[in-house]
């Protein structure tokens, strides 16, 4: 009768700290298995359509994730995700093989840390599109402290999001709620830029007003934009004049004649150095040869250079033919002026 008691008296606190280790340890694991489980998120980077739309936005904007978490940006279309609070000036003038050159900003267009790096102030995922076309993807480890992070696309100033650190107690959306958040927030901006394109088809009419045809060049509607001009096609009077208005927005866009039988020419020229570095020059596409205003030169050049939002560029036309011209800046950006002799009025 006694024995027993002493056992059960000796037992009684070995089952209790038994337990407590148990407890500690379990705790331990899950604490372990939180840091172990670190998560991958996945940012979309704009989205290009084959008909001119973009959208110019990081899907989801603000991203929460646990410190040791990766964040992969996928890009859809020519941009960068820099961690900085502004973006840097696109075009840079460079000594390249001993010549003055501008360029687009090598700060800009080539990463400055590996994919799956740490996170450091300053890191850039470079242009991708650019640089690594096949893969389109850029990873960085949040190994950084609770706190908000920001970062920008230098290509579209206005492209801002941030990455909120926090801390691992603190309740987080799931990568996979994220990825449904990201594919929905796309989705609707699509939506609204297609809902812009059927209003602009309305609104910019191919008619002459006085003596002048209007031509938007490009769209802006929340957080897309649509790389064409509306409208695309006109038919004036010889001795009338076509006004080119780039909207308010992110995008600078360019009206170059002719459109040759050689096709359009990028602004973009990207070129190897006697060193085998690449540079993304900007090429004499980018460069106005006549003031706005001014006469269609007899040799049909005529080349407006970067018209940024708000800005400009007239053409007066005086010979009947039908003038093709384009964007240099954007790949789909066509468009076409038939100049009607003064007998078809
Ligand atoms: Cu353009």
């Amino acid at each position: 009768m006694y024995k027993p008691k002493t056992v059960r008296n000796i037992i009684k606190p070995i089952v209790v700290v038994a337990l407590v280790i148990m407890t500690l340890a379990g705790l331990a694991t899950s604490l372990v298995h939180t840091r172990a489980a670190a998560a991958t998120y996945n940012v979309i980077v704009g989205t290009d359509t084959s008909y001119g739309l973009e959208s110019l936005a990081f899907f989801p904007q603000t991203l929460k994730v646990h410190k040791g978490d990766t964040v992969t940006w996928q890009f859809r279309g020519f941009h960068n995700a820099r961690f900085d609070q502004k973006p840097l000036d696109l075009v840079v003038v460079n000594d390249i093989d001993g010549k003055k050159l501008p360029e687009f900003n090598p700060a800009i267009l080539f990463p400055n840390a590996k994919s799956g790096d740490a996170f450091k102030p300053g890191a850039n995922s470079g242009v991708q599109a650019l640089v690594n076309p096949t893969g389109l993807a850029f990873s960085v480890v949040m190994n950084a402290e609770p706190g908000t992070y920001t970062y920008v696309c230098d290509v579209h100033p206005g492209m801002v999001g941030t990455i909120v650190v926090v801390d691992d107690k603190t309740d987080i959306p799931s990568p996979a709620d994220v990825d449904k958040a990201g594919a929905e927030g796309v989705k609707a901006a699509l939506e609204d830029g297609d809902k812009a394109i059927m209003a602009a088809l309305k609104t910019f009419l191919p008619e002459v007003k006085g003596d002048t045809l209007q031509v938007s060049a490009g769209l802006q509607q929340g957080n897309t934009a649509v790389m064409r001009f509306y409208p695309e096609d006109a038919t004036i009077q010889v001795g009338q004049r076509v006004t080119w208005t780039v909207p308010q927005g992110m995008d600078p866009h360019t009206v170059n004649f002719p459109l040759a039988k050689e096709g359009r020419i990028d602004i973009f020229a990207p070129t190897m150095d006697s060193k085998k570095q690449l540079h993304g020059l900007v090429s004499d596409a980018a460069n106005a040869n006549l003031k706005s205003g001014a006469e269609l030169p007899t040799d049909g050049v005529a080349k407006s250079g970067i018209l940024a939002p708000t800005q400009s560029f007239t053409l007066k036309f005086t010979k009947p033919g039908v003038y093709a011209y384009y964007c240099a800046i954007h790949p789909n950006q066509f468009g076409t002026i038939e100049v009607l002799p003064p007998q078809q009025q």
